[in-house]
């Protein structure tokens, strides 16, 4: 992975799990039991029989609240008719839950939360596949969450097509004196156009478009309503056109990072598909009803489900 690209998506190859990437040294180790794994922020290790029940897991979901954990894993459990519903016993971090062959977990607000879902997540991953790097890379994974539209109306649904930094630059990591690595932040386009397949007969309004991951959701996000301001009207104006301008349709606090780490293995298939709250370009407070934000978080999974209906029920 070089240290010094920043494409965006160019890298982005898709179906070939790329091996160099995998911490092999440790994960490999916990493969023949050398080694256990403890998933600290989930509560389970890989010696806890309760992961026997997940060997079979073909989707990995992720939203910001664990209570939106609850809600899905509970419609999906009626969908696709599996009764049974698996809790990790820990939540104090991160809510999980599994059923009909998908996890779905909380990540929390931001990168560094999230980061730490998806790292373990990933590691989880390939435990239960026994490294088959085939099934590994059959495994789809998704944000699914809220985000503030750049010219778009509460309500609309964005997939993305890249999660860049504020910068529109993909995620990228310091690395003491090594310099900065860079990442892809890329979401494949055959995901992206499966999911808007198989939502084609639906009214919502779904858009592709660049996404913007902020590490603050006041001052990076240019707000104006913030305990800091830096920012005036007109530069708040100013960067948002110029996202705009740039393709970019949404703005939230996890998916550059989320693209890059997937990438880094090399996944095939996942995706991000986030609800917008509000239009930043007429506001910066999120003012919308409970009932409305719930019915806006409701149309992104419906946009999930009508993919993962498709994707694991259909064949
Ligand atoms: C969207 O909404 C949260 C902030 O309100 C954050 O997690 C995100 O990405
Ligand atoms: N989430 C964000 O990160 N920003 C918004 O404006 C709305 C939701």
């Amino acid at each position: 992975m070089p240290r010094d690209g920043r494409s965006v998506g160019e890298r982005h190859r898709g179906g070939v799990i790329k091996t160099e990437n995998i911490n092999h040294e440790f994960l490999d180790a916990v493969l023949d039991g050398s080694q256990v794994d403890v998933y600290y922020h989930f509560g389970v290790a890989s010696d806890d029989p309760i992961l026997d029940r997940l060997r079979g897991v073909r989707a990995i979901i992720m939203a910001g609240s664990g209570d939106r954990i609850k809600e899905f894993a509970e419609r999906w459990s009626a969908m696709s008719g599996d009764p049974h519903i698996v809790a990790f016993p820990k939540e104090d971090r991160f809510v999980t839950r599994y059923t009909g062959g998908v996890l779905f977990c909380s990540h929390g607000m931001g990168m560094p939360s999230a980061s730490i879902a998806v790292q373990e997540l990933m590691r989880m991953a390939y435990f239960l596949k026994r490294g088959d790097l085939v099934a590994l890379d059959d495994v789809f994974w998704a944000r699914v969450g809220t985000s503030g539209g750049v010219g778009l109306p509460g309500g609309t649904i964005v997939v993305s097509e890249a999660g860049v930094m504020p910068d529109l630059q993909p995620y990228r990591l310091m690395q003491g004196g090594l310099g900065t690595y860079w990442f892809d932040g890329g979401f494949p386009a055959q995901t992206r156009a499966d999911i808007l397949a198989a939502n084609a007969d639906s009214d919502l309004s779904i858009v592709e478009g660049k996404t913007i991951a902020t590490n603050e959701f006041f001052l990076e996000q240019f707000r104006l309503d913030g305990a800091i301001r830096l920012e005036t009207a007109q530069t708040k104006q100013e960067f948002l056109e110029w996202l705009h301008a740039n393709g970019v349709r949404n703005i939230e606090m996890e998916g550059a990072m989320l693209a890059a780490y997937l990438n880094s293995w090399g996944f095939s298939s996942f995706a991000m598909i986030c609800a917008v709250l509000l239009n930043r370009l007429e506001g910066d407070q999120v003012t919308a009803t409970s009932e409305e934000l719930h019915r806006f978080s409701e149309y992104s999974g419906d946009v999930l489900f009508a993919y993962l209906q498709q994707r694991l029920l259909s064949s």
